[in-house]
């Protein structure tokens, strides 16, 4: 196991540390103590091929805005708030409205704005990095001093496991989830629209135009969201299902997970012959396909474009502090919020 640290940059005077963790297997995986973001994870291919399967930017400067959120931690709420607002405790909070009138991913100053404090660790069977962060009461319009670590672990097994601890002094709403778009072709040798993707799920929130959730929990069978059999991604791009067409031809949309760490979630690329299954202990994973990926700046040394990742947000669900019949995202003032998500990378027979 080998853990690297070198300075990147600076902002303001604050040194922006990247950091290098490599397991025994030729697994590499590269971080920023910037919004925790993940700038590069390198597994190897059915030839043995070692490439990134990861987005990021050419430019540090192009995370300083970061719309696509590459590669970020996001918080204190994952996804759309409606209205920028919520009651809790009989009272009405209104939080940063940075897209519309709602609020996305954590406000303007969100977590994946934030140099977080960051501690690398080496042991003989894992090394990793954690970050923490004091997100004070009134930051984005939410309530209560929040300390937050989000730790990063690469082990032996090819596994990449991230694990959020958070505690809060007053009840706020809370889920975080990590913004890394995966593209299993390499090097972004190609899109992702001939990835397949398999997801133990029978229902899905369908969205309204604004992209939140409407409130139904619809089953999946029957329509273009039945990934329980998997589907291979040019499938449902280019399907005329109003839901796909809605969000610009692709996912964007919440799946309720039937099960946990059980390899509910499965990517694959034949053509490489990478898988990465996914396993978490949070309710849902937002799915979205890149269908906005801004083409204005270069990633991995290509032009931007649509396609050209697949972010698998596992959180609560979107919006759920203002749908009582949702699961609560209430982190209670003095309890402890626990979430780990497990990224686990194999070959499989390309055929
Ligand atoms: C778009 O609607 C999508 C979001 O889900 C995504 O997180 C963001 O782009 C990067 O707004």
């Amino acid at each position: 196991m080998k853990l690297v640290q070198e300075q990147r940059t600076e902002i303001n005077g604050q040194p922006i540390i990247a950091f290098t963790l490599a397991n025994d297997h030729g697994m590499e995986i590269t971080c920023l103590n910037y919004g925790c973001i993940i700038t590069s994870i390198l597994v190897p291919d059915k030839n043995g091929n070692v490439e990134n399967v990861v987005l990021a930017f050419d430019d540090f400067s192009s995370y300083l805005t970061n719309y696509p959120y590459l590669g970020a931690v996001i918080g204190r709420v994952a996804g759309r708030i409606k209205n920028s607002s919520f009651q809790l405790n009989g009272k009405t909070y209104k939080l940063h409205a940075n897209e519309y009138k709602n609020h996305l991913h954590g406000g303007e100053k969100g977590f994946h704005h934030v140099i977080w404090r960051a501690v690398g660790f080496s042991q003989k069977e894992e090394v990793g990095v954690r970050f923490s962060h004091r997100s004070v009461d009134g930051e984005e319009g939410y309530p209560g001093n929040v300390d937050v670590q989000v730790t990063y672990t690469l082990n032996n097994q090819n596994e990449f496991i991230i694990s959020y601890h958070a505690i809060s002094d007053q009840d706020t709403p809370f889920t975080l989830t990590n913004h890394t778009y995966f593209n299993l072709s390499g090097n972004v040798k190609r899109d992702i629209l001939q990835h397949e993707l398999k997801i133990k799920s029978d229902r899905f929130l369908p969205l309204d135009h604004e992209f939140i959730p409407t409130g139904e929990i619809k089953d999946v069978a029957g329509t273009f969201f039945d990934l329980r059999l998997g589907k291979v991604l040019k499938e449902v791009i280019d399907s005329t299902d109003p839901q796909i067409v809605l969000v610009g031809q692709g996912y964007d949309h919440p799946f309720v997970l039937n099960t946990h760490h059980d390899e509910e979630i499965v990517l694959c690329d034949r053509e490489s012959g990478r898988a990465l299954i996914v396993e978490t202990d949070e309710p849902a994973v937002v799915v979205y396909t890149g269908n906005q990926l801004p083409n204005e700046e270069t990633i991995n040394g290509v032009p931007s474009r649509k396609y050209l990742g697949i972010c698998l947000e596992t959180q609560a669900l979107p919006n759920a502090v203002n749908y009582s019949h949702f699961p609560s995202c209430i982190l209670r003032a003095g309890e402890v919020y626990l979430s780990t998500t497990k990224y686990r990378f194999c070959v499989v027979d390309g055929k």
